[in-house]
């Protein structure tokens, strides 16, 4: 048999395997095609999400959990969302990969690789809610573009890493040091290797807080390539923008960090509020920090059958950006009167905080139980729909679920 023919013959047969059945005119399949069956990757299995997990963009991965599937305390991997800005790097491997130390205010610039980071720096593990800028944009009105997340763009699960602060002193950084900014490894969606999809960063008091990690574990275990393996940064409170997937080198900068998504509109709110619709300069755009207090109602599911006279059990969780969560309360009157729910203190900072109560309802019929969290600064949730911005961030109006009393 020609070399070629082998080749041909060998890769019909894993095509075979991976579908499931012979391929019967398979010998005449066009040399460089593969079989349609192949070519739309099944997203749930490929990153082992769950079955009602919802795929809102294929081209870049943008899948979203919805409120039932948050219950838990820690968020498995089959139940966090997916936001890529790129496409997600091909053939990461941990025992070759380093990150390297620069920027303009770096005393020297080091290269260190992971296994160095991890015996050479204490390692910490934290509970950290991450939530993009972006959870909530199906809401506004004129329309955002970009993924119409509801929910479920929200995940605690729990990182395990090194400090960055202990990193970035390792290195040395020099008293004009402002910002740092993160590079990674993921592709441009133009496939351009001079482009970067996404390049954001944090002032340095935000890098050197206790939380902010080089986090190569998730959950106990290898972070999913899907959420940034080897490497990724953890930045707690903040837009998961932040939170960089795939690093492989940290600048630090003596000005605000200029990468992609840093600039522009981009992660950015109107630095005063505006009407509905306004167009809104650059130059008028700042900077989105801290993410506002939110809950949501993770049990029951929305729809839920309650038979009348039994209380219903509620909880859900709670977090507040760089704030504690500080009173959650819940009502079955569209928001006219509230009642307290018992909220938990979070198991480190940045961690969601749990809350629960028993709710009564006063004859059978249809209800929505609607919650609402304050912050430590006695900030709360909205009822409806805050501030209309032209990208559609921070939308933190209070979750509400609908149940049926019969
Ligand atoms: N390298 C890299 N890091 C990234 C992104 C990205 O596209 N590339 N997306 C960011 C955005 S916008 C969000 S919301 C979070 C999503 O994290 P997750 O996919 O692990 O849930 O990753 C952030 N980190
Ligand atoms: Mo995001």
């Amino acid at each position: 048999m020609k070399r070629r023919d082998f080749a041909k013959k060998a890769t019909l047969s894993t095509f075979a395997t991976l579908i499931g059945a012979e391929i019967v005119f398979g010998s005449r399949l066009l040399d460089g095609y593969s079989p349609l069956a192949l070519q739309d990757p099944d997203p749930f299995k490929m990153f082992n999400k769950h079955k009602d997990m919802i795929v809102l963009n294929d081209k870049p991965w943008n899948i979203e959990a919805q409120a039932h599937l948050l219950d838990d305390n820690i968020t498995p991997n089959s139940c966090m969302f997916i936001r890529n800005n790129g496409l997600v790097p091909e053939g990461n491997d941990a025992k070759k990969w380093s990150l390297t130390i620069d920027g303009e205010s770096v005393v020297n610039k080091k290269t260190y690789t992971l296994a160095e980071l991890k015996s050479k720096f204490e390692q910490h593990t934290y509970q950290v809610t991450i939530e993009c800028g972006g959870n909530g944009r199906s809401e506004f009105n004129p329309p955002a573009k970009g993924n119409q997340w509801t929910v479920g763009a929200v995940h605690c699960a729990s990182w395990t890493g090194v400090r960055l602060r202990d990193v970035l002193k390792d290195a040395g950084v020099k008293s004009n040091a402002v910002y740092i900014g993160y590079h990674a490894t993921d592709l441009h969606l133009s496939r351009d290797p001079n482009k970067e999809p996404i390049s954001r960063g944090c002032p340095m008091w935000k890098a050197n807080e206790d939380e902010t990690l080089l986090a190569f574990k998730m959950n106990g275990e290898d972070i999913p390539l899907i959420h940034g393996y080897p490497l990724r940064l953890i930045v707690g409170g903040w837009p998961a923008s932040v939170s960089g997937k795939w690093i492989n080198r940290i600048s630090i900068r003596n000005k605000v960090h200029d990468g992609a998504k840093m600039t522009g509109d981009a992660y950015r709110m109107p630095c005063k509020p505006v009407a509905p619709g306004e167009k809104v300069k650059d130059e008028d755009m700042c900077i989105i920090e801290s993410m506002p207090v939110k809950s949501l109602i993770t049990y029951p599911k929305s729809g839920a059958m309650i038979k009348e006279g039994k209380a219903l059990n509620i909880r859900g969780h709670a977090w507040a950006g760089d704030l504690e969560v500080a009173k959650m309360e819940y009502s079955i009157d569209f928001g006219s009167t509230w009642k307290s729910c018992s909220v938990e203190k979070p198991s480190n900072r940045f961690a969601w905080q749990h809350f629960k109560a028993s709710v009564n309802f006063p004859k059978k019929g249809y209800y929505e139980i609607w919650a609402r969290a304050t912050d430590s600064k006695g900030i709360a949730q909205p009822m409806l729909l805050p501030g209309w911005n032209p990208k559609g961030y921070l939308n933190n109006a209070c979750h509400r679920i609908a149940v049926k009393v019969s």
